[in-house]
């Protein structure tokens, strides 16, 4: 067992349980390869076991236990280029009638801007602390902000609101696994060493925007000089340096390690050797921030950055990508 608090990163993407009466609306008047099942993966990355950095020194998120830089080993495996899309959920559903946890609690976390005046209406919780957040009756990953809303034109955008045991649920379909936290950091560095983001140390290079996050103030405005309020397709901003698309925000994405802020601190063979995370936990690592991520309030779009989420919880800004050996 771990002696960490449990962790709180409500800002990222909150927390099933978390939400609250909605008094608090009135404070936030918008200022602010081939699968087994025969299924295709475009193409697998595949990647041979090696070592690398893991890990940041950067210390404005100490809670997270991003650090400390530490060498470590992960074995080969291949890793989906892009996060699981609408259309390929939507093959796992058709075959299986699977039924994900959004829609057995009956509700979903939406982020306000996307929320309809009249769906917001209905709304009576919201996060505490992070009122952005609203719990939306009715959202899940076919109706991603509730009654009214539909996937029609976002069949290549990643799939959201999926619960880490929606996730293993598809995977296990899919013949597949999630990835360990320490396979998608290393494949999302993409063989830079200890670079601040999947592509290098800059954040917009020569003034290109990288990936699909916040510009602006968040949460009031967002400029939307990247093209994209809320999620884009796979593959609109330039891979990394192993071929993966959006591993930097567009949506956060479920690993399968229990989340642990000190697990990793002492060199072990179970820390450094292809690790797997503590034996249990209470919460799910999740990588790579989401388009909601700004730096002015949240920068965890950094390849080093981590956070959590309970494996019942599931948001809008949350998907995942599959591996296997
Ligand atoms: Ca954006």
């Amino acid at each position: 067992m771990t002696s960490d608090p449990d962790p709180i990163q409500s800002c990222c993407a909150p927390i099933r349980g978390e939400e609250q009466s909605s008094d608090a609306l009135e404070r936030v008047q918008c200022p602010s390869a081939e699968r087994s099942n025969g299924q295709t993966v475009s193409k697998w990355v595949s990647l041979s076991g090696d070592e690398f950095r893991m890990g940041t020194d950067d210390r404005r998120f100490l809670a997270d236990g991003e650090g400390p830089i530490r060498e470590v080993s992960v074995d080969g495996f291949a890793i989906s280029p892009n996060p699981v899309t609408n259309a390929e959920f939507d093959g796992f559903v058709s075959a299986t009638g699977y039924v994900t946890d959004a829609e057995r609690f009956g509700w979903s976390f939406v982020f306000k801007d996307f929320v309809t005046s009249e769906v917001e209406r209905r709304v009576t919780q919201v996060v505490q602390g992070s009122e952005w957040w609203w719990r939306v009756d009715g959202a899940y990953w076919r109706m991603p902000e509730g009654p009214g809303s539909n996937v029609d034109d976002r069949a290549d955008h990643p799939v959201t609101h999926v619960s880490w045991q929606d996730a293993l649920a598809y995977c296990e379909w899919a013949g597949t696994r999630l990835p360990t936290e320490a396979e998608w950091e290393y494949a999302s560095r993409g063989g830079l060493d200890q670079a601040r983001f999947v592509w290098g140390d800059e954040l917009e290079p020569e003034g290109r925007h990288m990936c699909n996050i916040w510009q602006g103030e968040f949460p009031g405005r967002n400029t939307l000089e990247d093209g994209w309020h809320g999620t884009s397709p796979v593959g609109s901003f330039a891979a990394n340096g192993y071929g993966l698309y959006d591993v930097a925000g567009n949506v956060w994405e479920w690993c399968s390690d229990w989340f642990s802020a000190s697990f990793h601190r002492n060199a072990r063979r179970i820390t450094r050797d292809n690790p797997k995370g503590p034996r249990n936990g209470s919460a799910k690592v999740i990588r790579g921030g989401s388009y909601l991520c700004h730096d002015s309030y949240c920068n965890r779009y950094r390849v080093g950055a981590r956070t959590s989420n309970t494996p019942d919880s599931s948001t809008g800004n949350l998907g995942f990508r599959i591996v296997t050996d």
